[in-house]
């Protein structure tokens, strides 16, 4: 069964949740209520990566996410921690994180791949060019799934070189991150690419833009045009649905209900 990671982002401004789940009470009741919605992992994020936003001191992230995990992780939820800084998930993980979840595997900090080795979580490697203001001038690709593949492999053997053992290993091939509308596209129907790297595969797909950027397309609406969260949760769910497909091991996402209906949907079908 594909695993759903659900998105518990303790920060002012995320993409789609900015602010919502702010407050560490509140982080924590959304925590519980993806977990009755069938959430297998709790992804707890306190620094925003949206197009365009800016870093965070990563003491202020480490205190953010620091209480929230405690609490998920004492009552026995698996929890993984989403952050660029080697710090953050040194504390993370000592707060009870079993997964670190880099969106840049390791490259934007260059203490990252040791502190992992050494504190003995899971490390989720994401497929990353450079830091989120300025990651579209780096989206240049002529056959995007390969390029992203080849390049995960690298950040593999690196991690590996670092004493991460591959049976801790995730790939995620960085939906939205230094990719641009379409070449999100080629990445996935490229999915196989990624799965025969031979690791856990995540994808997380959840509200992105290039999601947004498709149904105003097919309803002939401009770019300035609004399309709501019920709308983006539909379009996830369906690429959840279509995950199970290829393999993927878990998707990560914000609305967990929707997607473990599609999951329900789509591991019937195949049997
Ligand atoms: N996307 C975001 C944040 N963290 N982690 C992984 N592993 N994969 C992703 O695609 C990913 C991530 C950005 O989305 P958000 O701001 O809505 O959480």
């Amino acid at each position: 069964m594909t695993g759903i990671w659900g998105i518990v982002n303790v920060t002012p401004d995320s993409f789609s949740d900015g602010g919502r789940y702010f407050d560490p009470e509140r982080a924590i009741a959304h925590g519980l209520s993806l977990c009755e919605d069938g959430a297998t992992v709790l992804d707890v994020g306190g620094e925003s990566t949206r197009p365009g936003s800016e870093r965070v001191d990563p003491a202020v992230e480490e205190q953010r996410v620091v209480p929230v995990i405690q609490e998920l992780a004492a009552q026995g939820i698996p929890v993984s921690v989403d952050t660029l800084n080697a710090s953050t998930a040194v504390a993370a993980v000592r707060a009870g994180a079993r997964i670190v979840n880099d969106v840049s595997g390791g490259l934007a900090d260059p203490e990252m791949l040791s502190a992992v080795a050494e504190s003995g979580a899971d490390f989720a490697i994401g497929h990353w060019r450079g830091p989120s203001d300025d990651m579209y001038a780096l989206a240049e690709y002529s056959r995007a799934a390969r390029e992203v593949a080849g390049e995960l492999r690298e950040r593999i053997e690196k991690a590996a070189a670092a004493g991460i053992a591959p049976a801790r290993l995730i790939v995620d091939p960085g939906i939205g991150f230094a990719k641009a509308g379409a070449q999100n596209w080629d990445v996935l129907r490229g999915l196989a690419d990624i799965t025969a790297l031979g690791y856990r595969v995540l994808i997380g797909t959840s509200r992105k833009l290039f999601l947004a950027d498709t149904l105003r397309q097919a309803r002939g609406l401009g770019a300035l045009e609004e399309i709501d969260e019920a709308r983006r949760d539909l379009a996830t769910a369906v690429t959840s649905a279509l995950a199970v497909r290829h393999g993927v091991w878990a998707v990560r996402v914000h609305n967990v209900a929707a997607t473990r209906d599609a999951l329900a949907i789509a591991h019937a079908w195949e049997g």
